[in-house]
């Protein structure tokens, strides 16, 4: 029997941090579609993010990307999340943007391009002294596009040093998440295609780095839950981007493509022990065509209902099936649980946290999405295609 009170008071304590970048305009290669009302600065994108807490109850931090983010005091937008009642979270860094990274960032032949990478990375470490944020996010966009384009194994080991210079900069509490990725945009070699490879190098540095799995960044068909099964055994999860998937790295809404893989990752989370502040839970998302606010309170939400599924699972039962080698009862365990409607649960625990139980009907009753049509008019817009 699962202890339905133990459910509620792990829910309770769910975070999930909301990318600052899915509140700006987006779009694809083709097309970025503008939104009315979408944040012009990184204080509106923080004002959103609090919304979006507000109304769930489980999206404490919003993270940032630099220099989307640039501002020209750190502290000050720190103390302004935390007045609007969400605080600063994971740094982005960007590697991919400056036509000097044409051949790479970090792993780049040319030395001058490697320490202006360096650098950046290291300007984000600064970032988080004044933020106040635990973890540094890297993605690299390195790679090649035809075989023989450059040395692959020479530049794993300027991707070594650079890592390891960034690596000596973190203070105490600061930690180094390595995000793979398995191509896009280069189309030969990536630099990080796997866990394996962020793995070795996150070993190699240390404790403070781990490895960040971003569920949109692998082949079709890959088993993600055994990834990070895998990675949890081996204390070296750092993180989640969330994401669904179609077809290469969508960038759509977590949950909405295959709840039941989001459902067995959460369900590794919670068997692997976790379910803590150790591991970061994050969006990594695009809303090209549909309201952003709303579909970040969506996406929040189906990551709760998978965790709320996989915190039910009968772990006695199913440890009970498997021993007895019961195939078909281990799986129905697994299932029933899959197939619970958690909405009910989910809106008394939000009632209990004083939290409306319907987030996305109390969003459009608040009147914010109007207000900020209203009020938010010229100026840059932010975010991808900026
Ligand atoms: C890119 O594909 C990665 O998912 C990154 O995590 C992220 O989308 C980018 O760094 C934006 O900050
Ligand atoms: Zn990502
Ligand atoms: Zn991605």
């Amino acid at each position: 029997m699962t202890d339905l009170a133990a459910v509620k008071a792990a829910l309770k304590t769910q975070a999930v941090e909301t990318p600052s970048w899915a509140y700006g305009n987006s779009g694809t290669r083709f097309k970025v579609f503008a939104q009315a009302g979408v944040p012009r600065s990184p204080w509106e994108k923080i004002q959103d993010a609090a919304r979006v807490h507000a109304f769930t109850g489980v999206a404490p931090s919003v993270a940032l990307h630099i220099p989307w983010d640039t501002v020209e005091d750190y502290a000050a937008l720190a103390k302004y999340a935390e007045d609007q009642g969400v605080r600063l979270g994971t740094i982005n860094s960007n590697t991919f943007q400056d036509d000097a990274y044409k051949l790479g960032s970090v792993c780049h032949p040319d030395a001058a391009v490697r320490r202006k990478a360096v650098d950046h990375l290291l300007r984000c470490v600064d970032i988080m002294d004044a933020t106040g944020s635990r973890d540094l996010k890297l993605w690299f966009a390195d790679g090649t596009n035809y075989p023989g384009q450059d040395d692959v194994r020479a530049r794993q080991d300027r991707l070594a040093e650079g890592l390891a210079e960034v690596y000596a900069r973190l203070g105490e509490e600061q930690r180094m998440l390595l995000e793979y990725k398995l191509f896009e945009p280069a189309f030969y070699t990536t630099d990080v295609p796997d866990w394996g490879t962020a793995y070795a190098h996150c070993l190699g540095l240390g404790d403070k780095a781990r490895v960040v799995v971003d569920t949109g960044h692998h082949a079709p068909g890959t088993n993600i839950e055994f990834i990070v099964a895998t990675l949890l055994r081996e204390d070296k999860l750092g993180g989640f981007d969330f994401n669904s998937r179609f077809y290469a790295d969508d960038d759509l809404m977590a949950g909405a493509a295959d709840p039941f893989q989001l459902f067995r990752i959460m369900y590794e989370v919670v068997r692997g022990g976790g379910f803590t502040s150790e591991v970061a839970f994050m969006l990594d998302q695009c809303h090209n065509i549909e309201p952003k606010i709303p579909a970040i309170i969506r996406s929040v939400m189906n990551v709760q209902e998978a965790t709320a599924k996989a915190l039910l699972v009968d772990r006695d039962a199913l440890a009970k099936a498997q021993a007895a080698g019961d195939v078909l009862g281990a799986n129905a365990v697994l299932m029933d649980a899959y197939d619970t409607d958690v909405r009910p649960l989910l809106r008394a625990v939000r009632e209990e946290m004083g939290v409306d139980p319907d987030p996305m009907a109390a969003y459009a009753r608040s009147g914010w999405a109007e207000k900020i049509v209203a009020e938010r008019v010229g100026g840059e817009q932010a975010g991808w295609g900026a």
